[in-house]
């Protein structure tokens, strides 16, 4: 823990209520459970309100590359109602510090309308902001920590070489991890930034070039997202999306700036 402040984008995913609501017999399962089953017996709760996976992140500008949502199957979560209309998830760490944000219809006061854990919320299919993959799914992640953000991770595979080698693992190892083939298969990292030195897939180039096998490879991945995260901020430019052509360092609060006046992103801090 640092002395100064993080300021994290919080990125809204929103959970596609129609696949939570459907019958228990048309659901893909995890573990043996329906998809989504916690949230779905407890729908009454929630009034009718939006749902939504709140990501925090330190590159908003890599949105147009997400390809999933990760968290920490045995870390609690809680859903929490923010004002009529939406509800968010994350820790409750990170509610009470919204809540004195200003970020909750009430300052200071949190109201959970249900405990979960992260197994309650794998396979989830969600709608991300800016990127290509009209549903991308929420998928177990080994190095979520509880203490940090939200405890919920948008994955991003084209510039965060822990996204990349997480989601190769569990195409790789997806029985092991009891999740679906179909909520990785066909989700690839997409060309969002170009660099020099690392081509347009920057995470991708820093594993291999690192032969980093799999996610408990620690030291390596650290070496690789302090290798990435240089390359990308001080050499890298977009190439799609409102702003391609723009250097990462231009673009960055720009993109951030227009996700939270269009209530897709909010401003956390810890
Ligand atoms: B970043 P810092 Cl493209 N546990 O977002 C583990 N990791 C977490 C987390 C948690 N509870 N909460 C957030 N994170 C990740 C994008 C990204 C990120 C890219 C490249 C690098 C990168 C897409 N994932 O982070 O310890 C989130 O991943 C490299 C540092 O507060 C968040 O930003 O510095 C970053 O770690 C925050 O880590």
């Amino acid at each position: 823990e640092g002395v100064g402040v993080q300021e994290y984008t919080g990125i809204k995913l929103e959970i596609i209520q129609d696949e939570i609501t459907k019958p228990a017999s048309e659901k893909d399962t995890y573990d043996g459970v329906p998809v989504g089953d916690l949230l779905s017996k407890n729908i009454n709760k929630f009034g009718g309100r939006k749902l939504y996976m709140v990501a925090a992140t330190l590159r908003p500008e890599t949105m147009y590359g997400q390809t999933n949502c990760f968290v920490g199957v045995d870390i609690e979560y809680g859903v929490y109602q923010v004002n009529d209309k939406e509800c968010w998830i994350c820790t409750e760490r990170a509610a009470k510090n919204m809540a004195y944000q200003g970020l909750f219809e009430k300052r200071g006061e949190i109201i959970k309308l249900l405990d979960l854990k992260g197994s309650d919320l794998v396979g989830i299919p969600l709608k991300a902001p800016l990127t290509s993959y009209e549903k991308v799914y929420t998928l177990p992640m080994e190095g979520v920590s509880p203490k940090k953000g939200t405890g919920v991770v948008t994955s991003v595979p084209s510039d965060a070489p822990a996204d990349y080698i997480t989601l190769q693992d569990l195409k790789k190892k997806h029985e092991y991890y009891k999740i679906d083939l179909k909520w990785v298969e066909g989700f690839e990292p997409i060309p969002i930034i170009k660099t020099p030195n690392f081509g347009d897939l920057a995470a991708k180039t820093a594993c291999e070039n690192l032969k980093i096998r799999s996610q408990k490879d620690k030291q390596q991945l650290e070496t690789a997202k302090e290798q990435v995260y240089k390359e990308g901020f001080y050499s890298g430019s977009l190439i799609v999306g409102k702003y391609a052509g723009k250097s990462v360092q231009e673009a960055k609060n720009i993109i951030k700036k227009e996700m939270v006046e269009e209530g897709l992103a909010i401003t956390y801090c810890e």
